[in-house]
Order: C-alpha cells, then structure tokens, then sequence
C-alpha cells in the first residue's frame, strides 16, 4: 500500500527536528490492533531519540499481558495524573486505531487540555473527525498495525524492526484480520508477515498466547451466550446476542471476556449480520459484524451513533438494553427495506 509521500516527509521532517516528549493515545478498551500498534510505533520513536509515553483510557484485556512492553503502559483509569501530565507536557501526539474523540470516552478532557502538541493520526477506520495536523487515514489498510509497518518500511526502511517490534505488529495484523481470514487482505499484507518472520517472531506461539489463554469461565459464558442468548431474526438472516452484568458476574467475567463472540453467528451460512449487546455501568455498548456488502458502519452510524469499518463497526445506547434490543430489531427491519441486507 503506496502511502501518501508527502505526508511520509512531513512526517520525517517533524521527528527529526529534535528530540521531543511524545505521547501515543489509543481506544478504549483496547484490543491487540490498539496496543500492539501503540506499543511498537512507540519503539520506533525511542529508536529516533523521543521521549515516549503509550497511554490507553482503560485496561486491556488479560490475555494480552504476555505482549513485549505492555508494562509501560500507562492506563488512565489507573494513574490518570500521571496521563495527565503526560499529555499537557507533549510536543506531539499520535492517535492510534481510532480516529474520533468520543472514543477516548474518560480520556478525551485530558487530550483537550493540551492544544500546543501537533497531532497525528494513524488509523484505519471510516470517515476520521476533522482537527489533526497530519492524517494517515487508511480505511483499505486491515489494522493500524499495518499501517505503522508501512510507515516504518516507507520513513525508515524495514531494517529498525527488531523482534519485539515485530511481535507487537504481528499481533495488531493477526487480530483485527481474525487471523486473517477478513477482508482487506493484501499481497503487501503478507509480504509485511514475511518480513516480521525474518525478524523472528514464531506464529504458533503468538497465535496461542492470544487465542489459547482464556479462563474457564470465559468458555462457559460463550457457551451460554450462544446456546441461551442467540436469537436469529429477519428470516434466519440476522443474529443477535446480549449479555447483562449480572450474567457477566455469574462467569467470573473479565474485561475482553466476550471480544469475538459477536463473529460467532456468521458462522451460520444464512447470517448476514450478527450484533452483541453489552451491558455497561452507564450505557450498552453495541459491536456489530457482517458479511460481504451489508455495510454495519452505515448502520452503527444511523441507528446507534457509532461507526468503523464495513463489516465490523460499532456503537452505543442509553436505552435499557430491552428497550436497545427493540430498537436494533426496528433498525434491521428498516435497514432491510432500503436494502441493506442485499
Ligand atoms: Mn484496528
């Protein structure tokens, strides 16, 4: 994937004037794609000689604590003055796999406050908020993970990769691409993997780590979300599930315990669209996937105030969740009509 040039010199120009306090902010609950880019673009940046910080809004989940560097995180919900400071004192930040404020959710007063730093964007989903310096908005590119592999391939050349780097890249790539079965799959794509595997990463090993090493009770509450919780609607067409926080309890849940349940109905030939709604302290949070042409991120940005990519978007609701439920099922019916479901 050719990046825009001039962005790339921009970019060089910027990071080579003199060293400099740099923060990385990502998502809220971040996934592999999130820190794995962050932490790795962090490396590379130290490599020039910056100061740098990684900061995400809240915890990752656990399954990912074997990721290198993943200690220096710093979570705002844990030590927020700490991110604080961080963010007022930087000369530059980079945003990570996210390209709307609202999705730093307790962390976007705290990026506010700072309007001194150049800001730029890294991302990889849909239609990016306006107010970045710089904009590397890649909505073809699988993850940012990738994204950040190009720019290091095309700014500073693929030989700065070192194992850790490449580990932490693999695992964005692997993730957001459900190990690479998604859409968006290039020959570029592969070719980066093949790089990353002549810096020494071991797939096998990665690929357990992430998918291998869940708990007990997150088997069981799958299980039960699937077999108690599923319903199809539209004709066997559309799938969705909920969890309440009571039911999260009952399974010893554990934040990230239910990341990939909501694919799981696509994997029933007639599905075309499956949605998992969540339920919060404050709001339900709602992930949506499809199929195909059947495009979410319309739909999490008509129905449910969300957005991301074509078949994997997101949203949320401050409805109950019956009253959530309801509504989605309207929404499908309408979607339907306007043919959206194809
Ligand atoms: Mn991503």
């Amino acid at each position: 994937m050719e990046l825009q040039r001039a962005h790339i010199e921009q970019l060089h120009s910027w990071l080579t004037e003199r060293p400099m306090k740099i923060v990385t902010v990502s998502h809220t609950n971040p996934d592999g794609d999130a820190i794995g880019s962050s932490l790795a673009w962090a490396q590379v940046l130290r490599g020039m000689g910056h100061s740098v910080i990684s900061i995400v809004p809240n915890r990752h989940p656990y399954f990912l604590n074997w990721m290198p560097h993943i200690k220096e995180l710093v979570i705002f919900k844990q030590a927020a003055e700490q991110a604080r400071e961080a963010i007022r004192e930087a000369d530059m930040i980079f945003c990570l796999d996210f390209n709307a404020l609202s999705r730093l959710e307790i962390l976007s007063d705290a990026l506010a406050e700072n309007n001194h730093a150049r800001r730029i964007l890294i991302d990889h989903h849909l239609s990016p908020e306006a107010g970045f310096d710089l904009l590397f908005s890649y909505p073809d590119s699988s993850s940012t993970s990738f994204l950040v592999y190009e720019i290091i391939e095309q700014m500073l050349g693929v030989e700065v990769i070192t194992k850790e780097m490449a580990e932490l890249l693999y695992v964005g790539m692997m993730t957001d691409t459900g190990n690479f079965a998604f859409s968006h799959l290039s020959p570029e794509l592969f070719r980066a993997v093949a790089v990353l595997l002549e810096r020494g990463i071991v797939i096998p090993d990665i690929y357990n780590n992430v998918y291998n090493a869940y708990t007990a009770g997150r088997a069981r509450l799958f299980g039960y979300a699937i077999n108690r919780k599923m319903e199809l609607i539209h004709n066997g067409k559309v799938a969705y599930m909920s969890l309440k926080e009571s039911e999260m309890r009952r399974f010893c849940f554990q934040q990230g315990d239910s990341e990939g349940f909501v694919n799981y109905p696509l994997t029933i030939k007639k599905v075309k669209m499956s949605a998992m709604f969540i339920e919060q302290h404050d709001f339900i949070r709602i992930s949506l996937r499809s199929r195909g042409l059947v495009d979410v991120n319309l739909f999490a940005r008509k129905y449910f105030n969300g957005g991301g990519h074509k078949n994997a978007a997101g949203g949320k609701s401050f409805d109950t969740i019956e009253r959530t439920i309801e509504r989605y099922i309207e929404a499908v019916e309408e979607f339907a009509t306007e043919g959206g479901l194809g």
